[in-house]
């Protein structure tokens, strides 16, 4: 490896946040999954994850609502995912492969994608290990094929019901007939509209993880196109970043969430608000994960 000495003070890594801890010494690890084959409306989001750690590294370490810096927790960015040209099914065995590997060495993945079809391999990666797969999306994901493929970004809830042992799906507000009658045979997932009222929806997303070891997966186009413009498959009607970050919280807060994912980013060329507000879900997400987990010296707090 090429010595740094005598560079530290005056490089920026390509990395999130523009910060390097060792592998070691990280609790959290950046993997980006730059894969967008299945995508049927806009392909675009391989080039999501390069975006979103380009947009953290302009952003302050320091959460001013926690009071502290979760970065502090050790942050390990590792070089991307070489899957672009994979099919479905070889990504998703890259992917299994790496996230199992972090899970081993008992760190937190951090998967940035890529489109939602990544969150299979991950879950590969992690199923013994968790009890609940909690996704936010504007869409079920839910048809049992799509486009004649079983492995897609469209089927990928569906999939993962197979693997796990309860599913929660917050924040749809589209669906397809298929997907309708697919969700009503099954009793292991729980649909959660984004019409059911605010209070009773986020009633019945925190009921299902109390307590549990969750993988959550966080497609962003649960946020209103308005919000966030450039993704694969927008979907009006969507929440408020504000509103994302809250139900966020509460989901640390009453869970414990062993790897994430953020994906569906679809980067609009110039336009650089899209990739800072991804980049900043993920840093509030990595701040609430070090709150909640118990890093207790790092001094993070929040008013409850
Ligand atoms: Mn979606």
């Amino acid at each position: 490896m090429v010595s740094l000495s005598g560079l530290e003070g005056s490089i920026v890594p390509y990395s999130f946040l523009g910060i390097q801890e060792s592998y070691e010494d990280s609790s959290y690890v950046i993997v980006g999954v730059p894969y967008d084959a299945t995508s049927s409306w806009m392909p675009g989001s391989r080039a999501g994850p390069l975006a979103i750690i380009e947009a953290s590294r302009y952003m302050d370490p320091y959460d001013m609502e926690l009071g502290c810096i979760p970065a502090e927790a050790g942050l390990h960015t590792i070089p991307e995912l070489s899957v672009m040209e994979s099919t479905p099914e070889s990504m998703v065995s890259t992917v299994r492969g790496a996230v199992g590997r972090v899970i081993d060495d008992e760190k937190v993945p951090i998967l940035l994608g890529g489109e939602h079809t990544l969150s299979l391999g991950a879950i590969q990666g992690v199923k013994d290990r968790i009890e609940v797969y909690v996704t936010l999306d504007a869409h079920a994901d839910f048809y049992d094929e799509y486009e004649g493929r079983r492995i897609s970004h469209a089927t990928v809830s569906k999939r993962i019901s197979e693997l796990v042992g309860d599913v929660i799906i917050y924040g749809v507000r589209t669906l397809g007939w298929e997907e309708r009658e697919e969700l009503d045979s099954l009793d292991n997932v729980t649909l959660i509209p984004l019409l059911a009222r605010d209070g009773e929806a986020m009633g019945a997303l925190l009921r299902g993880i109390e307590g549990k070891n969750v993988y959550l997966s966080v497609d962003v186009d649960v946020l209103d196109p308005s919000a966030l413009p450039c993704l694969g498959t927008p979907e009006p009607g969507g929440m408020s970043y504000r509103d994302v970050v809250m139900v966020l919280r509460e989901v640390f807060r009453r869970a414990n969430v062993v790897a994430m994912d953020f994906v569906e980013f679809s980067p609009c060329p110039g336009m650089r608000s899209d990739a800072y507000t991804v980049a900043r879900l993920v840093y509030k997400s990595i701040g609430y994960h070090v709150l909640y987990s118990g890093k207790q010296n790092l001094r993070c707090s929040a008013d409850e």
